[in-house]
């Protein structure tokens, strides 16, 4: 399964590269929540490449496919992870996949096209980046972590002020804060060890579906706000880590 979920984001993949460097018809969500023809372009061919696996599994997908259709096991796809990124040039963007029964992950597949990054597991067999199996990172004092997070669409609307109190205890106790802006690769750049730690508030099932098992498989600790491993996707909030700062850095979250 993992091997054609692979090839279609491939074949996807090419599409969202030739529009990275293309002219693009933007349109708005929301005050900053943007989409573009290719997000609508790439979920199609993602849904058409992967319908083999319609009989036994839900799709939900960001442009088309929001809802469940009752079906246990499902297939999270976001075209283009990383959508503002992708319009502005800024070269951070992917598709993600995850795979699920229930809330257990299976299987994700995560693409940056754009720095040619292929992002892949499957539950119990590892994490790998191009065929190299990565190792998520081992610190134990949140001082010495980079962290990643990201901010929801509604921050610009006047929401989650909360976030921002959050952010500012997160940024005195660590080493330093990214916004990359595609939570996809942040949970892929954890994986890496890169980020000691990523959370985000606000997001979609499909933003983090793949990109959890990859974490997940690498060694992160991935968590919702309760602490406990294998968040339910549609939780609006996420921390994968190093196992042994998990419980601080989630202190520093919820204080
Ligand atoms: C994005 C996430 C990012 C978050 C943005 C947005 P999109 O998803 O990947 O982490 O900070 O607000 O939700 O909209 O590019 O698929």
């Amino acid at each position: 399964m993992l091997s054609k979920i692979e090839k279609a984001v491939l074949k996807a993949g090419k599409h969202l590269l030739e529009g990275f460097n293309s002219r693009k018809q933007v349109s708005l969500k929301g005050k900053i929540d943007l989409v573009t023809q290719y997000d609508v372009e790439v979920e199609k061919i993602l849904l058409n490449e992967l319908s083999f696996m319609s009989c036994e599994y839900d799709f939900v997908a960001e442009e088309t496919h929001k809802e469940r259709a009752g079906k246990n096991k499902a297939v999270y796809i976001d075209p283009i992870d990383g959508t503002t990124n992708f319009v502005h040039g800024f070269p951070f963007c992917c598709i993600s996949v995850g795979v699920y029964n229930g809330n257990e992950g299976l299987a994700g597949v995560v693409y940056n096209p754009v720095m040619n990054e292929m992002f892949i597991a499957e539950k119990g067999q590892g994490a790998f980046m191009n065929g190299e199996r990565l190792r998520a990172s081992d610190k134990h004092k949140s001082i010495d972590c980079l962290i990643a997070t990201g901010f929801p669409y509604g921050i610009a609307e006047g929401q989650g002020n909360n976030i921002l109190d959050i952010l500012a205890r997160v940024l005195k106790n660590t080493r330093g804060i990214r916004r990359a802006g595609s939570a996809a690769l942040d949970l892929c750049y954890a994986a890496r060890g890169v980020f000691d730690g990523y959370y985000e508030f606000n997001l979609s099932p499909w933003d983090i579906a793949g990109g959890a098992v990859i974490a997940s498989e690498a060694g992160c600790l991935v968590t919702g706000m309760d602490g406990t491993e294998s968040p339910d996707l549609y939780e609006k909030f996420i921390l994968a880590s190093s196992p042994g700062v998990h419980a601080e850095l989630l202190g520093l979250i919820k204080k």
